[in-house]
């Protein structure tokens, strides 16, 4: 499954936009996966889509999936969510998925404290993009399976997600981000995840109605 749909990026026309080559997608939000290579990205992708485990190969282009919603508000909703590569050599192309996005679910192992530095630096980034103003930010923070996983508090000071939220969550361009502890291979908390990333989208559009009547 996962080389299948690494083709159909490979093999996309240059013309091509991504979106014109997909079916309608209208009423479904947009989503795009980010992080470091590992992190487990394509993991949790055919873990929300599938409900089980597929092992995976290092992406090469991207996957993509519609994926329902399963609890709270969120329960129905259909994601679109793009998987794209995570090794630095592919990092460029991840501004041409979050163009237009709803929605951005940052992917993080855990346990790799090593690189967080380097996750930081790529979270940070796609923060600031002007692309991405506003857009909220779910951190996954992936393999808590693993002894030495860190906590959502201590990862939130690690990534420094205080400055990152910017102006704050009421200015429609600082980022409102929710950390999310999770687990790709037995499926825990994603679905919490991205019914956390939906309250986001809701409060973000209620917000943007309240700035538009108060500017007429
Ligand atoms: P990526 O798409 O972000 O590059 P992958 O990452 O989904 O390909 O996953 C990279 C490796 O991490 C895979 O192992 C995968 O099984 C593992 N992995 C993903 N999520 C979890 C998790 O929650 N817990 C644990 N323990 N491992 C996870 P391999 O061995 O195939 O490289
Ligand atoms: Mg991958």
């Amino acid at each position: 499954m996962s080389s299948y749909v690494n083709g159909m990026g490979a093999n996309m026309g240059k013309n091509t936009s991504l979106l014109d080559a997909l079916p309608s997608t209208q009423g479904t939000l947009h989503v795009v996966m980010l992080g470091l290579d590992s992190a487990g990205k394509t993991t949790a992708l055919y873990r929300l889509k599938f409900d089980q485990y597929l092992n995976t190969v290092p992406t090469i282009g991207f996957n993509c999936e519609k994926v329902k919603g399963t609890t709270g508000r969120a329960k129905g909703i259909s994601f679109l969510v793009w998987d794209v590569g995570g090794q630095e050599k592919l990092r460029p192309l991840w501004k041409s998925y979050t163009r237009c996005t709803d929605g951005i679910v940052f992917v993080l192992d855990s346990v790799d404290v090593e690189r967080m530095e380097e996750a930081k630096m790529e979270l940070v980034r796609t923060a600031r993009s002007p692309d991405n103003a506003g857009v909220p930010i779910l951190i996954l923070a992936n393999k808590q399976d693993l002894p030495g996983a860190r906590e959502p508090k201590e990862l939130e000071k690690l990534l420094g997600l205080q400055e990152l939220a910017g102006a704050g969550t009421s200015s429609p361009q600082g980022h409102m981000w929710h950390v999310q502890p999770a687990c790709a291979i037995t499926g825990d908390g994603l679905h919490e995840g991205m019914e956390a990333l939906y309250e986001m989208i809701l409060k973000r559009r209620k917000l943007a109605k309240l700035c538009k009547k108060k500017a007429r």
